[in-house]
């Protein structure tokens, strides 16, 4: 017996330690917690963005805080100070402008709370304050819109620009694209450039203010996504004018309604930026909460849609 009791501590110790071990197998895993910082509700674009995030985190049982920063950023540095006070396992932020971001950065790295930059690039000196950025090459959307124009035009030249909002990377990059590349064919002319912030109605009234100063000089529009393109077409049309022909219209995002839009040749050409960010994203945050390395920068590869390829591809767009 006191062999017995020599050994029991031990055995009971395994024992113990062999349930506490089956336990913690079984015990379900505590969900993730993931901050997520949205623009704004501007564009078709912005709601299937947001619709891919909020689907995924639902399908993966991760607990998404979500805050819609209705286009300021002062709501989203908010948002991300209120993420970190929460302690949230990570944060996303699809940033409306580049600049202005390294004191909530750094607040969030010395919280030692990962922070991934979605969609829009920030500008900062160090770039250890972000751990990866997921989204698309707007410098190379716009350079494969000014090249399409390019062999495109038949002898159109005389172009108008409707711009993103001020101060974002994806109107910074797809206005330096497009006029780099009109550099290297001077014989096109751009007569005016107007932000139209990139939503609809905007697109429509800058287009008609546009159409009231130049009239038929305008023989191009480049709008820097679908929405404002689409507004654009109902000012063109309310002028009398038809889209796609009078005017040709390249533009950006290839939402379904502009990718049906070229298939009926009143957008001509149109770039994608695909927004459906979901799973790479939480692929990418989990990979992080379990000390994995991933991508400092990765970008979606985009493609274009004009009047070669449209009309087959309106059925399977997603967005
Ligand atoms: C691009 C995204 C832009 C879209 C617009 O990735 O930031 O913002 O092109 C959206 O439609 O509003």
């Amino acid at each position: 017996m006191k062999n017995l009791l020599k050994f029991l501590p031990v055995a009971a110790i395994v024992a113990l330690t062999g349930l506490l071990s089956l336990r913690a197998a079984d015990a379900p895993k505590k969900p993730i917690t993931v901050g997520f910082a949205q623009t704004g509700a501007e564009s078709a674009w912005r709601t299937a963005n947001t619709k891919s995030l909020k689907d995924e985190a639902a399908q993966r049982g991760i607990n998404l805080k979500f805050s819609d920063g209705q286009s300021k950023q002062e709501n989203q540095l908010a948002a991300v100070r209120s993420f970190i006070a929460q302690r949230v396992d990570a944060i996303v932020i699809a940033p409306i402008v580049e600049t202005g971001w390294e004191p909530v950065l750094a607040d969030a790295k010395k919280a030692k709370i990962p922070v991934v930059i979605m969609d829009r690039k920030v500008k900062v000196a160090d770039d250890s304050l972000f751990t990866a950025f997921i989204g698309s090459d707007f410098y190379e959307e716009g350079r494969m819109a000014v090249e399409w124009l390019a062999k495109n035009a038949g002898g159109r030249v005389n172009i108008v620009e409707l711009q993103g909002e001020p101060g974002s990377a994806a109107a910074n990059d797809r206005k330096k694209a497009f006029a780099d590349g009109l550099a290297k064919h001077p014989e096109f002319k751009m007569l005016d450039s107007q932000t139209g912030n990139f939503r609809r109605a905007e697109g429509k009234t800058v287009m008609e203010a546009l159409l009231k100063k130049h009239g038929k000089n305008i023989q191009i529009l480049y709008a820097h996504n679908d929405d404002m393109a689409l507004g654009a077409i109902q000012a063109i049309e309310e002028a009398g004018l038809k889209p796609g022909k009078d005017i040709l219209i390249v533009t950006i995002d290839a939402i379904k309604e502009a990718v049906q839009a070229v298939a009926a040749g009143k957008i001509n050409c149109t770039v994608e930026c695909n927004p459906l960010f979901g799973p790479k994203i939480y692929d990418t945050v989990e990979k992080i909460l379990k000390g994995e390395t991933v991508p400092k920068f990765s970008s979606n590869k985009d493609e274009l849609f004009d009047s070669t390829n449209a009309t087959a591809a309106v059925p399977t767009r997603q967005y």
